[in-house]
């Protein structure tokens, strides 16, 4: 197992909103900021999804095309993932025209979910549309495990779809309607992914901690951020980003993990050099 580890940030998601912190940021602007005090606390990636200016959720080209240039403007050291799974009920079309950032990855995500009252659709073809757009374009994809039966998914699509040699995975768990955000979760799926896969897993609200903490301990990398949890404990809001990452990286150089340098969080992704 190596020790060194790769945060990444999910800075605002397309679902949460200032009701549920008032620090989420919107614009390309605070994005970007958010993205930089994130890197200088240590993380690595940045997991980049757009909103227009009152908050909503677009996966609209330019936006991203400008958010994406306002984060390597701001941090370029910074591996950036766009969102292909953009807001619930989005087509197809619309969630892939944030590939127009020209980003180093891009997710993709394994299979339909329930979440919370509505379904995240990602039916076979979708899956399979999404996976030859990302190789065509030459955009490393991180496969999103939601649920057991997407790993088995994972499977069907890399003997379907050009997906060359192993993938990197992120385990989601407890998002309402998918896999529980528990630390048996988190062992079960890391046990099951093919040899050479690399895997992070991202904890949603208060199974935060149990997942992130048990994947630091398991070898794995880890991803967190608004888009994920909004608070450090119950009750007590987040009040940027960053503090959670800073948390983070604490708890994982108690636990003998070093935060991977720039270079080698890519060298790990197999991503080519910057
Ligand atoms: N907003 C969720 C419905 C992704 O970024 O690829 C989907 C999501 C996954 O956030
Ligand atoms: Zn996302």
């Amino acid at each position: 197992m190596s020790d060194e580890l790769i945060v990444t940030v999910a800075p605002c998601g397309a679902e949460t909103m200032r009701t549920h912190n008032p620090a989420v940021p919107f614009t390309p602007a605070e994005i970007a900021a958010e993205a930089r005090r994130s890197f200088e606390a240590g993380a690595r990636m940045v997991h980049v999804h757009a909103r227009w200016d009152d908050g909503a959720p677009t996966q609209d080209g330019g936006r991203f095309a400008e958010t994406v240039a306002a984060i390597r403007d701001a941090a370029p050291e910074l591996i950036v993932q766009v969102s292909t799974g953009g807001a619930v009920g989005m087509t197809a079309a619309e969630r892939l025209g944030s590939l127009a950032a020209d980003p180093d990855m891009a997710t993709l995500t394994c299979g339909s979910v329930n979440f919370g009252g509505s379904i995240f659709e990602n039916p076979a073809p979708l899956m399979l549309e999404f996976a030859r757009a990302l190789a065509g374009a030459g955009i490393r994809p991180e496969l999103e495990i939601f649920d057991f039966g997407h790993l088995d998914n994972a499977a069907w699509l890399a003997a379907k779809a050009p997906l060359e040699g192993p993938q990197h995975h992120d385990l989601v768990l407890g998002v309402p309607g998918g896999a529980a955000g528990t630390p048996r979760n988190v062992t079960a799926l890391a046990d099951r992914l093919p040899p050479g896969s690399t895997w992070s897993a991202t904890g949603i609200g208060r199974s935060h901690l149990p997942v992130v903490v048990t994947a630091i301990a398991s070898g794995g990398h880890v991803r967190l951020g608004f888009e994920d949890q909004v608070e450090l404990e119950p009750g007590r809001l987040a009040t940027s980003n960053a503090e959670l990452v800073e948390r983070v990286v604490r708890i994982a150089e108690l636990a003998g993990r070093t935060v991977a340098t720039p270079r080698r969080a890519r060298e790990i992704l197999g991503l080519p050099a910057a």
